[in-house]
């Protein structure tokens, strides 16, 4: 075995790494989906369970050796309940798309339809977006919001109406508001289809009681873990006990192979770490930052997409201030402020270079951050934006986030 330290043995990756702590360091992550984890969450994600195979389930492996990763995998089984309040849960979804891919194979047949919300008005690539094979193996019909930016109820009930899907899907990864989930569920009764929820964006809020949770509701809720939940980067995947049996199937075997037990430990102490009040804390500073940003930019005459935000996120126009998506990315880019080009409902842009950013608030607040800094922020974004084409404006930008950075120190014990 190499026992050589990496930065012996690897010098360019241990290289690549520091930079890329430097990056987050001395950065303003607003990427909505991105987060940074606690050092335990760390330290499991580089432990020794990254040695083992364990195919199969708690108490039923197909391999030897398993009592202690057994011991792990029951934990984030069993926090996860606790949390969510969910009567089934598997944790070994390698991340959101598997997670997502595994309850099609598990519920459908090929031919059969899913009613899903379009991309460009806030749904994800594999609730059926054309590009997906799922969207070859599955008839997915997209519904839209609404020109108030709202999911219109009689219009959903309309589609599903029309075309009797399976299942019915809801979650997003662009959309900033609330969803009611009873009455979607009361539409999918109506014509007998399944409940399927994806909460990758939003499940840190749910977890903390800041939105409304579809668990007890919903038959399927889908999730990553490592976006508002702050856990390491995978999925899971919540049902009704009716559906355990063939949701765990479809994970393992049909789908995946050895679970990942480094990461599924990970998650264990994530769910832990969402279970104390402090992260009560945590998901309502999100959502009172985020309410900040959406202040400050119709304050600055910006379109926000869907009115506004009652999540973590914001999806905004940028068009209307000369410049592109793409253009915005960037120049904050260079202003030491991570954001994504994204599409605005029904762009007529292309979604390499889009009219909109999405930007949001976890990351900031797992640093510490609050209105005060939200305020300064959403200042120095619009600097930029109006200097997209000035380089040196837009270092000096720059200069004022690292100073901002260094008061809210991230990784310290990593330096
Ligand atoms: N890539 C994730 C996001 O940024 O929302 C969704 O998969």
């Amino acid at each position: 075995m190499n026992k050589q330290t990496l930065a012996d043995f690897d010098p360019q990756i241990k290289e690549a790494i520091k930079h890329e702590l430097n990056r987050q360091e001395q950065g303003l992550e607003m990427i909505p989906s991105e987060n940074f984890v606690s050092l335990a969450v760390l330290e499991a994600l580089g432990s020794i369970l990254t040695n083992k195979y364990s195919e199969g389930y708690v108490g039923k492996r197909y391999y030897g050796g398993c009592e202690y990763i057994d011991v792990a995998e029951q934990l984030a089984i069993d926090r996860a309940k606790q949390l969510f309040g969910a009567e089934h849960v598997n944790v070994q979804p390698l991340s959101g798309a598997p997670a997502n891919i595994a309850v099609y194979f598990a519920l459908l047949q090929p031919g059969d339809t899913v009613l899903g919300m379009d991309l460009s008005h806030g749904g994800h690539l594999t609730h059926g977006h054309p590009v997906t094979y799922m969207a070859k193996i599955f008839n997915f019909v997209r519904y839209k919001t609404n020109e108030i930016g709202k999911i219109d109820l009689d219009n959903l009930r309309a589609m599903a109406l029309e075309h009797k899907p399976k299942i019915i899907l809801v979650g997003y990864s662009a959309y900033s508001r609330e969803i009611e989930y009873e009455k979607i569920k009361a539409i999918a009764d109506e014509v007998g289809a399944i409940t399927m929820a994806d909460i990758a964006h939003i499940a840190g809020l749910i977890a903390a009681g800041e939105m409304n949770n579809p668990v007890p509701i919903f038959d399927i809720v889908t999730t990553t873990t490592h976006k508002t939940l702050r856990g390491p980067r995978g999925g899971m995947i919540m049902c009704k006990e009716k559906f355990a049996k063939d949701i765990d199937k479809a994970v393992f075997p049909g789908f995946q192979g050895g679970p990942h037990e480094n990461n599924i430990a990970a998650k264990a102490i994530a769910f832990k770490e969402a279970l104390e009040p402090s992260f009560k804390e945590y998901a309502k500073q999100i959502k009172a930052n985020a309410k900040t940003l959406e202040a400050k930019f119709l304050a600055s005459g910006y379109k926000l997409m869907f009115g506004g935000t009652d999540n973590h996120l914001l999806l905004v126009d940028v068009t209307g201030k000369g410049l592109s998506g793409k253009q915005a990315q960037i120049a904050l880019d260079i202003a030491g402020i991570t954001v994504n080009k994204n599409m605005i409902p029904d762009d007529p842009r292309s979604p390499m270079d889009p009219s909109g950013i999405r930007f949001g608030t976890p990351a900031l607040t797992t640093r510490g951050m609050k209105e005060t800094e939200m305020n300064l922020i959403a200042d120095w974004m619009d600097e930029a934006i109006m200097n997209w084409q000035n380089e040196e404006k837009l270092i000096e930008i720059k200069n004022r986030v690292i100073e901002l950075t260094k008061k809210f120190p991230l990784y310290p014990e990593l330096q």
